[in-house]
């Protein structure tokens, strides 16, 4: 079992191909550098005449301008096979599923990192930032179910084991992407999507893309309603015409005219913006109902 900590965001995906040179070599380190890159190996070699490496590999780290950016431990990689694989272009994915073949723990950084454990059962936490469990097969191979403190995922046909997820917002299959972070920026786009566009649009993946991407960017809960009720009603919409929305997609039929009333003339009086009086109609457990947020936080929802 190896154990990755990561220290400032990272993508597993990224690739890692440097023409290393060695600047460390002897019987228990090893560090090879490229430029800012620096990887550092511990464990207990011996070299051949050819500079060939033979022995096991305990433990790894990756600086980037002398920062941490990853360490692994509690590995028993063979050396030789890491030595062919830094020497080798294109195979950072091979690379790190030979490190991570086996059940690992995975800690992610405060930032937003893109995740993989690989085979085996894996207990992957992102940390804080918006993070990203990757899974190499198509979403329909794979079982998602819901626990306490997170989800696991399961690969039906085994190749990735069964992993348990804690602090982890998406999930990134080969033919589609999933948000699970119903108590979160997923949960608010489903409930402004229903209030504004009706339940149904939580299945446009466009859309729930777009609000995903713009929550994940720092914009606020009331400025993405507002946004969104521009774009349905076009800008400066009248209050009438944002009562009404609101008042049918919660409800299911316009509103009667003493309750447009009573709304509306909080808009014309200031109490409300037509932002905050959308939230406060996106939060009611009548819009969360219509959407069926319980649901959605069982299954994710799709996105693109
Ligand atoms: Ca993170
Ligand atoms: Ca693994
Ligand atoms: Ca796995």
């Amino acid at each position: 079992m190896s154990s990755v900590v990561i220290s400032s965001s990272f993508n597993f995906l990224s690739d890692q191909d440097w023409d290393w040179e060695v600047s460390t070599a002897t019987p228990s380190n090893i560090a090879i550098f490229n430029g800012p890159y620096l990887q550092t190996f511990a464990g207990s070699f011996v070299y051949d005449a050819n500079g060939t490496v033979f022995g096991t590999t305990t433990s790894s780290s990756f600086y980037f301008n002398n920062a941490l950016v990853y360490s692994v431990s509690g590995m028993s990689a063979d050396a030789t096979q890491l030595q062919i694989f830094a020497s080798t272009y294109g195979d950072t994915q091979q690379t790190y599923a030979y490190v991570l073949k086996g059940n690992d723990s995975i800690k992610g950084s405060v930032g937003n990192d893109v995740l993989l454990g690989y085979a085996g059962d894996d207990t992957v936490d992102g940390g804080s930032g918006i993070d990203t469990a990757v899974y190499r097969g198509n979403l329909a191979n794979y079982t998602l179910t819901k626990g306490a403190g997170g989800y696991t995922v399961r690969d039906n046909s085994v190749t990735d084991g069964t992993d348990t997820l804690t602090n982890v917002e998406r999930l990134q299959f080969a033919n589609a992407k999933l948000a699970i972070d119903l108590e979160g920026n997923a949960g608010t786009t489903a409930k402004i999507l229903a209030a504004v566009f009706g339940a149904p649009s939580v299945a446009n993946k466009e859309y729930v893309g777009i609000g995903l991407n713009l929550l994940d960017g720092g914009m606020s809960y009331e400025n993405l309603m507002q946004l969104a009720i521009n774009v349905k009603l076009g800008a400066n919409a009248t209050n009438t015409e944002v009562v009404n929305l609101l008042y049918t997609n919660l409800v299911g039929t316009p509103p009667g005219v003493a309750d447009l009333a009573y709304f509306r003339d909080m808009l014309d009086q200031g109490v409300f913006t037509q932002a905050s009086l959308g939230v406060i109609a996106a939060e009611t457990s009548l819009n969360q109902g219509n959407v069926d947020l319980v649901g959605l936080s069982l299954t994710g929802i799709e996105f693109i």
